[in-house]
């Protein structure tokens, strides 16, 4: 153990703690700007100075650990006008019309001058504006706000490894670009968005689409019918400040209906559709032949990474929409008839934690109903700003319930939101239509948690069957590598683009870090438990469903509707 005096109180702390850690240990908060939780430090921007004493230079107290009888001031004289010409400087070097920004109100670097009471900016603005990028339906990317912090970078190298971000240049000319002159919708990038999550300013964000809402919203001709997906709500709580890991799943249902959706429905119901038809094409695949291991096919930055990176793996995939465009297809075709109306009078938002879904809504593929299946996906961040804009006070609302019949879903459509979900999920549905028993044990631990890559095994009427599961691209690669290499023994394996699952999707509240997650799928596990059908093929309106329109799972219907195909 190490000991020291931070601004005069004396710190016991572990050896290579940092400064940073050790002030935060007795309650000195220091502003950071490239430091962000779980990731490399990287030490760079330098708002982070401290003085420590004996030194003639300020240390930056991210990467500097404390040593034996160090003396450490976190202010003084010094250290305020050093982080003050600091935030000058990148201001002097940044985008300032705040007004028609984003980030306004929840940007770092804002809150950091405010922090630091700068009031004029002695250095002239020097900026020389650079395109926006806009290339993609899902990110923006505007280099005109970008404080050059890394943590964008560290995202997509460190934590996804698919490695479109980088810095390159240096000195005054260093830029963090995708790929060098490359827009993001040609630099191979997957839309995953984690690089807009860890982004402190509005240097990249989710393409907002909440004004397509609104007009649909407000035109009486249309039907508005919105779905949520399974991980908003264990997350949208924390944009009206309650803690990471609230359930407010009534909440949710309540806000969508006073925004003035006609039909709240829920991606749940569709989750435990997708299980219903997932599962028996695994059935099929181990009984009758096709390629095995089957890989879920439900998440949309996954579904970009394989397309683009081993289109070798294709066969692999489940031939299954994802549930959000399940959810679309049905509902404008069965919910269609069933309420008169057709196709085209009908406009489906989904609410997803997920940039890419944005993309995913938009191939062209994805018209089953003949239109388009999924007017628009919304993250949970642009929810957050349509329930803030109508005024509506979140954490005041009753908890409501959601409409049927495409809001009736089960504890198995609840955790496709964590990773090991799906495949607990399909577990649940596979053992008892092979076995005809019911499971003993509903929970299956071993896909749970943040552990990188998760394997289990299931003896399926004599049949072992043996499962892994991956979050993140940085573990799916490794899974990806042993079956190019024909050394990976699994029949079946779920991969989730984002780091935790859809929990840790790239549009839920900024700053998500592996503690949140954790909290995240604690959550998710609790609406599980408190459901009362824990088991998809229990969801009686997905059984409605097969018995008034689909007739069975992998009906000629079915693949024309649920079913898609992939390309590279
Ligand atoms: Fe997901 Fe899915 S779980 S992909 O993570 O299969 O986005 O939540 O909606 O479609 O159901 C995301 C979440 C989501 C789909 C489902
Ligand atoms: Fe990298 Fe994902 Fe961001 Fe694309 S969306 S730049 S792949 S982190």
């Amino acid at each position: 153990m190490v000991n020291l005096t931070i601004d005069g109180r004396k710190v016991t702390v572990p050896e290579n703690t940092s400064i940073l850690d050790a002030a935060k240990k007795v309650g000195i908060d220091i502003p950071t700007l490239c430091y962000f939780p779980d990731q490399n430090i990287k030490g760079n921007c330098r708002v982070c100075v401290v003085e420590v004493e004996g030194s003639r230079t300020l240390a930056a107290s991210c990467s500097t650990p404390v040593s034996e009888g160090m003396a450490v001031k976190t202010w003084s004289k010094n250290v305020m006008n050093a982080r003050r010409t600091i935030v000058q400087l990148m201001l002097a070097d940044h985008d300032e019309d705040c007004n028609n920004c984003i980030k306004n109100g929840v940007c770092e670097l804002q809150s950091l001058a405010q922090r630091l009471n700068i009031q004029y900016n002695p250095f002239k603005n020097i900026l020389e504006l650079k395109p926006i990028d806009t290339s993609t339906p899902s990110l923006i990317r505007n280099p005109n706000k970008c404080v050059k912090c890394g943590r964008c970078v560290d995202m997509c190298q460190e934590t996804q490894q698919v490695g479109i971000l980088f810095d390159a240049y240096r000195g005054v000319d260093s830029e963090i670009v995708s790929g060098l002159g490359k827009y993001l919708s040609d630099a191979g990038c997957i839309l995953c968005g984690q690089c807009s999550t860890a982004c402190p300013v509005a240097a990249i964000y989710e393409n907002d689409e909440t004004d397509k809402v609104w007009q649909a919203i407000f035109d009486p001709s249309k039907r508005v019918i919105v779905q949520t997906a399974p991980a908003i709500r264990v997350s949208i709580a924390e944009e009206f400040d309650m803690p990471p890991g609230t359930v407010a799943l009534g909440q949710l249902a309540a806000a969508l209906r006073r925004l003035g959706f006609d039909d709240v429905f829920d991606t749940d119901f569709a989750a435990d559709l997708t299980i219903m038809e997932e599962g028996h094409e695994l059935l099929e695949r181990l009984q009758h032949g096709g390629t095995l291991p089957m890989i879920t096919s439900c998440s949309p930055g996954w579904i970009n990474f394989i397309e683009q990176y081993y289109p070798d793996l294709l066969s692999h995939l489940s031939t299954c929409k994802s549930p959000q465009q399940m959810f679309g297809a049905v509902a404008k075709t069965y919910y269609a008839q069933k309420i008169g109306l057709k196709p085209e009078d009908i406009f489906v938002v989904s609410i997803m934690p997920c940039t890419a879904k944005k993309y995913e809504s938009g191939r062209p593929e994805m018209s089953d109903s003949g239109v388009r299946d999924v007017d628009v996906a919304l993250t949970t961040r642009e929810l957050a700003r349509m329930i803030r804009q109508a005024g509506i006070d979140f954490a005041a609302l009753p908890e409501e319930p959601f409409d049927e019949p495409l809001g009736i879903s089960t504890g198995a459509g609840a955790i496709f939101g964590a990773t090991g979900g799906v495949m607990e999920a399909a577990l649940r549905t596979v053992y008892e239509v092979v076995t005809g028993n019911a499971l003993p044990v509903l929970d299956f631990t071993d896909g749970r948690g943040l552990k990188g890559i998760k394997e289990a095994s299931m003896d399926l009427d004599g049949a072992n069957v043996n499962v892994a599961v991956a979050h993140g691209i940085a573990n799916a690669k490794k899974l990806l590598e042993l079956i190019r290499n024909g050394a990976a023994d699994y029949q079946f394996i779920e991969i989730m683009c984002c780091p935790g699952g859809c929990i840790g999707g790239g549009g839920q509240p900024y700053r998500t870090t592996n503690a949140i997650r954790q909290q995240r799928i604690e959550a998710i596990y609790e609406v599980d438990k408190a459901m009362p059908l824990r088991k998809s093929h229990e969801n009686p309106a997905v059984q409605a469903l097969y018995k008034e329109f689909l007739e069975k799972p992998l009906s000629e219907k079915s693949h024309h509707l649920l079913h898609t195909t992939y390309s590279n």
